[in-house]
């Protein structure tokens, strides 16, 4: 019988140069594998909670030793000896031994470490990839990314209030072809933002972060450099926004453009998106409201609903009880899942079905502080999830994800990338 034979932590750099945790696990047939947990900036409230020691005299206080060692003591001592193939009780032990509803006692990233690393071990030690190990024979759609080309918000030291700015390559067969033109739409950018004395260097999700004069502008530059690399917007490339805007809302409910010095309330910042939408080929945004704003984003999803994408990120936080909330009042029709906010690779599956069952669309996603890890891409594959953001076409901590997804549309007899046919 294959078992749990050791389990360890240590604490790794993520790729903002902070500390986050590796979980490792070794199966008693001599597999080890391993699993390095994703950290945010722009988190949402109601995320699991990511234990920092909060010493200062390291890492400026976000040493995560204590995860480390409720991995390599608590955790260990109740898993050791259990069977790979048992996530869901593995990911339910480990809940009932932390006790609360957030993770607040080992920390979601030291339970995350060693879920996402028993779900590897286990597809290795059936020598299977572990796309297929997760989803099975039905596991054969690839995601279409939406690659974040320009960074503001809190991802970038620049002037531009919206987070990310993403391109999705909707107007191709193969998720190749749609990387390819990712990348070449990604360097014309560089060049047009060079030629019009914009600074050309990169944010934390390898978008360019250039100072610029509102909040469209960005949109105007990835129009041109979609059009310089030839193709055509709205037709083989559109664009999806990342607004975030839980950063820049007052308690009161009100949003502030600091690029263009306006205080907007929620129906003036839903007109604003009508506007863009009307202007440029939008077809997804997320986190348009704040998470607390519940009111706007009922009238939101009633305005726009009907017509483009709306993720809840911050508003979910792939929790499955906050998405059930969301579903019965109608609000949103997208969630972007984020196994960290939730804390298990268990939690995240059901937040996932849950979200299939009723229609919403899921969207894979990496965090800003991210590793070498591809977990993610597999996971998208996995679960047929038919999206995933995970950063522009630089910085190898993003490639990783989309170099494992080539990978895997090689190694699959039958793939399908679906392209336009996801919104119809
Ligand atoms: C987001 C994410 C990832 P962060 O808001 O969607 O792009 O950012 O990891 O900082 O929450
Ligand atoms: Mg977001």
């Amino acid at each position: 019988m294959i078992y749990i034979d050791d389990i360890f932590a240590d604490e790794v750099l993520d790729s903002r140069g902070n500390p986050t945790i590796r979980a490792t696990i070794a199966l008693n047939n001599g597999i080890t594998c391993n699993a390095i947990v994703p950290s945010g900036a722009s988190t949402g409230k109601r995320e699991a909670l990511e234990l920092r020691d909060g010493d200062k005299s390291r890492f400026l206080g976000k040493g995560v030793l204590n995860a480390c060692k409720n991995v390599n003591t608590t955790i260990a001592e109740k898993l050791i000896g259990l069977s790979p193939f048992n996530q869901s009780e593995i990911d339910n032990i480990m809940k009932n031994l932390d006790g609360s509803d957030n993770y607040s006692k080992l920390g979601a990233n030291a339970v995350l470490g060693i879920s996402m690393a028993i779900t590897k071990a286990a597809a290795y030690a059936l020598e299977i990839p572990l796309y297929r190990y997760i989803g099975g024979v039905n596991a054969n759609i690839l995601p279409v990314p939406m690659l974040n080309i320009i960074n503001g918000g809190s991802h970038a030291d620049n002037t531009v209030d919206f987070q990310e700015y993403m391109i999705m390559p909707l107007g191709f067969n193969t998720f190749r072809d749609a990387l390819k033109a990712s990348a070449e739409v990604y360097g014309h950018l560089k060049n047009i933002l060079k030629e019009n004395g914009h600074i050309t260097s990169i944010g934390d999700e390898g978008g360019f972060a250039p100072n610029l004069k509102n909040n469209e502008e960005p949109i105007e530059m990835i129009l041109k450099a979609i059009k310089k690399a030839g193709y055509k917007d709205g037709e083989q490339i559109a664009i999806a926004l990342d607004v975030a805007s839980s950063e820049f809302v007052d308690n009161k409910k009100e949003y502030f453009l600091s690029a263009e010095n306006r205080r907007l309330d929620s129906k003036e910042l839903v007109s604003y998106y009508e506007s863009l939408c009307a202007k440029y080929p939008i077809v997804s945004i997320e986190d348009g409201l704040s998470e607390d704003d519940w009111e706007g984003w009922k009238y939101l999803t009633d305005r726009l609903g009907g017509k483009i994408q709306l993720v809840g990120d911050d508003l979910f936080v792939t929790n499955e009880k906050i998405l059930r909330e969301g579903i019965d009042k109608n609000i949103a029709n997208a969630v972007l899942i984020k196994p960290n906010q939730i804390g298990s690779v268990t939690q995240t599956m059901q937040a996932v079905r849950l979200a299939q069952r009723n229609k919403y669309k899921c969207i894979m996603s990496h965090r800003s502080g991210e590793s070498e890890d591809t977990f993610i891409a597999d996971f998208a594959v996995g679960l047929n999830m038919g999206e995933i953001k995970t950063g522009s076409t630089a910085r190898s901590e993003r490639i990783a994800k989309y170099n494992r997804l080539l990978e895997i549309e090689n190694e699959l007899d039958y793939s399908e990338y679906l392209g336009w046919r996801l919104f119809k």
